[in-house]
């Protein structure tokens, strides 16, 4: 069996378009390529990568880690924010395969080992929950365009479709006898919202490889939308010409559209959108809540996409 490689980061591997994707977009200062281990792990272990410069961040500061890998949405885990990380700990991330299939020319399986192989990319974005949460997450990846560049989708395909392990067996949330929601856990994009540039497919976060709470090996990262449309632990990608079934779709069609754009005029039916609680910022009294930006403040790099749409409608 192959070792298992942690992700490359490669700070010249940096596409132009990323550098000017947004005003406060900037390029790190640093650089110098960079990176990870090549030593690889031991399957069971993979050795934690390091690296120096960021690649493209924002000028807002990270959520501190022990945050972001505390306080967590993964149901597959339990549905407490703290169960991912207490309940994933006999998850096997590796070996692992991504099947990616459908409205293809070539479709392929491939091992993680060849997708982290890409060049990966540090990318800091803000992230929303539609629960009125955010964070400000390095995550460490690659634009999805390049693994569908490889498959070459068919003039057909109109959609993306992701979908989640099914481990019962590693996973406590498949197995209790409270089931939180249909497995495999399903997601979709339109193929134009997957190929944008700022979609990417994440192998790491905070300059390693990603923690089983928040999707090893590989999940998928869409800073624009709410933070259920980043599906975990994919094992398969399908191009289709219809619309994906979506899990928070199947589980409330009135609170969870397919689209799921971060909108502050839009509030869920059961709460504001028009706000959000900045995790980790500590504060009290309201100190660390701000304003809700219309898609999560990439609306510059991704409002194009929904020309001419009714966002009330399609939330
Ligand atoms: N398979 C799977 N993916 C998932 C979820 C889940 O329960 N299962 N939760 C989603 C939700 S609601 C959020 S907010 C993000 C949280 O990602 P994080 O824990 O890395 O911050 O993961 C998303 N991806
Ligand atoms: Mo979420």
């Amino acid at each position: 069996m192959p070792a298992y490689r942690p992700p490359r980061i490669n700070a010249t591997e940096i596409t132009p378009e990323a550098v000017f994707f947004n005003r406060r977009i900037f390029l790190a200062a640093a650089a110098g390529s960079l990176v990870a281990t090549s030593s690889a792990g031991a399957l069971a272990a993979p050795a934690a990568l390091t690296y120096k410069a960021g690649a493209v961040t924002l000028d807002e500061t990270p959520t501190p880690e022990k945050d972001a890998t505390n306080y967590n949405n993964f149901y597959e885990f339990g549905t407490g924010k703290g169960d991912p990380a207490a309940y994933s700990g006999d998850f096997k991330p590796h070996p692992w395969t991504v099947k990616v299939d459908g409205l293809v020319a070539r479709p392929k399986d491939f091992a993680i080992e060849d997708l982290v192989a890409l060049p990966q990319e540090e990318r800091v974005y803000r992230m929303r929950c539609v629960e009125a949460w955010s964070m400000v997450i390095p995550w460490v990846g690659f634009p999805l365009s390049a693994l569908l560049d490889q498959v070459e989708p068919l003039g057909s395909a109109k959609y993306v479709a992701f979908e989640t392990i099914v481990r019962p067996a590693e996973m406590p949330g498949q197995s209790g006898i409270f089931q939180p929601l249909p497995w495999p856990y399903v997601e979709g994009l339109r193929l134009d919202e997957a190929r944008h540039p700022l979609t990417i497919l994440a192998t790491g976060v905070y300059g390693k490889t990603l923690p089983n709470q928040n999707g090893a090996p590989i999940r998928l990262v869409v800073p624009w939308k709410y933070g259920f449309k980043g599906i975990k632990s994919i094992v398969r990608i399908s191009l289709t010409e219809t619309q994906p079934p979506t899990t928070w779709n199947l589980s409330a069609a009135h609170e969870y559209g397919f689209f799921a754009n971060v909108n502050p005029a839009v509030d869920h039916p059961r709460w504001s959108q028009a706000t959000e609680n900045r995790i980790g910022e500590g504060g009290f009294f309201g100190a660390n809540r701000r304003d809700t930006l219309p898609f999560n403040g990439y609306a510059d790099e991704v409002a194009s996409l929904y020309a001419g749409m009714d966002l009330a409608k399609n939330f």
